[in-house]
């Protein structure tokens, strides 16, 4: 659901609040639970994964992010620390060695990209080029330096658009409720999407897609249809799905943080929504249950859970619950259902080069989804 014109007045109850008339969509209320698929624990005893996926060029193995500052690559049984990070790296909470992302071509020219906290607690976004040999060191790039004034909300996805572009998640700068307005400052890089062309020649010349992030820890593409989906992180009121047209040339789309948390209005002096298109979360759901942090997920593309075809799988850090909606034509979600399976301290959904899915647990496991037996 899409709402034109951020700043329609209307006649809420506080008439001093510009953005009272502002009316927020219905969304999707969970039907009944589902048994699309059962998952299988596939590596174990890694330290704090916190990102799982498949390099192209090699199916046989999978890579994963240790939150301390490692990329394990895992086959079978064998464990090889292909770069390590661990003496740059700061580690909290929300803090560390969060996303990595493999360049399209990285079979042929070795780059792969990774986004971690440094020791200063700021923004470190680099490029690594992989060395033919074993024991040398990779070369390097700086392709985004961001100070960072809190511990939280450090944001973490960073992957490669369908169009070839490198994409990355930052959150508003951290603290509660956007102390320092950044998420509407169009200025700052902090509480938004941003995307570069790391291929292009100098220093990446980064702009926003996406702006009123709180902290998008994990978001995707559904690349066949040129989408992006987020999961937006809450405060206290909602964790939130968003579901957006990939526009790079139009003006950053505006998710609504802070002024608004998924749907729910928060009241604050002096802040306003900047211009730009303002979109409504397609899901939403509150701190219930043990329910804390929204994990973006992706619309699943694979064959081997037939029942999940064209379905967006998410999940939440402390429940350990997933869920998976089905994506009305052309906006909007329906069809929201809790899965039966669990991944307890879940970090990342991703997906291998088939469109499989792989998941990572803060304890240390790598699941992978099969379809539910006796469906
Ligand atoms: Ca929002």
């Amino acid at each position: 659901m899409l709402i034109a014109g951020a700043t329609a007045a209307g006649c809420g109850k506080d008439p001093g609040d510009p953005l009272a008339g502002v009316r927020p969509p219905r969304l999707p209320a969970p039907k009944g639970a589902a048994h699309h698929f059962d998952l299988r624990p596939v590596a174990r005893g890694l330290v704090r994964p916190t990102w799982v996926g498949t390099a192209p060029g090699d199916s046989r193995s999978l890579w994963v992010l240790e939150q301390p500052g490692r990329l394990v690559r895992v086959q079978g049984r064998t464990r090889r620390t292909v770069i390590d990070l661990r003496s740059e790296v700061k580690v909290g909470a929300e803090q560390g060695l969060l996303a990595a992302a493999f360049h399209p071509d990285f079979a042929r020219n070795r780059r792969l990209v990774v986004h971690f906290t440094n020791r200063r607690g700021d923004t470190r976004v680099v490029e690594l080029r992989l060395p033919r040999r074993r024991g040398a060191q990779p070369k390097r790039r700086l392709l985004l330096g961001e100070r960072h004034p809190e511990e939280n909300h450090n944001g973490g996805t960073v992957t490669f658009g369908p169009d070839g572009r490198l994409y990355l998640g930052l959150g508003d700068g951290g603290g509660a409720f956007d102390p320092r307005r950044k998420a509407q400052d169009p200025r700052s890089r902090l509480g938004k999407i941003l995307s570069a062309d790391v291929d292009a020649p100098g220093p990446p010349r980064w702009r926003a897609l996406v702006m009123g992030l709180r902290n998008p820890w994990r978001f995707s593409f559904d690349a066949g249809l040129n989408e992006m989906w987020i999961g937006d992180v809450g405060q206290d009121a909602a964790e939130e799905i968003d579901r957006i047209q990939v526009e790079p040339d139009e003006r950053p789309k505006n998710l609504g943080w802070g002024p608004f948390e998924g749907t729910t209005r928060v009241r604050r002096g002096g802040d306003r929504l900047h211009r730009g298109e303002l979109v409504w979360p397609v899901a939403a759901y509150r701190h219930e249950r043990g329910r804390c942090s929204v994990t973006g997920g992706l619309v699943y593309r694979g064959s081997r859970v037939p029942a999940l075809a064209g379905r967006y799988v998410f999940g939440d850090f402390c429940s350990g619950e997933l869920w998976s909606l089905k994506p009305k034509p052309g906006e909007g979600a329906e069809d929201l259902r809790r899965e039966r399976a669990k991944v307890p301290q879940l970090t990342h959904i991703g997906a291998d080069e088939r469109g499989e899915l792989l998941m990572a647990s803060s304890s240390g496991t790598i699941y992978r989804a099969y379809a539910a037996r006796g469906r």
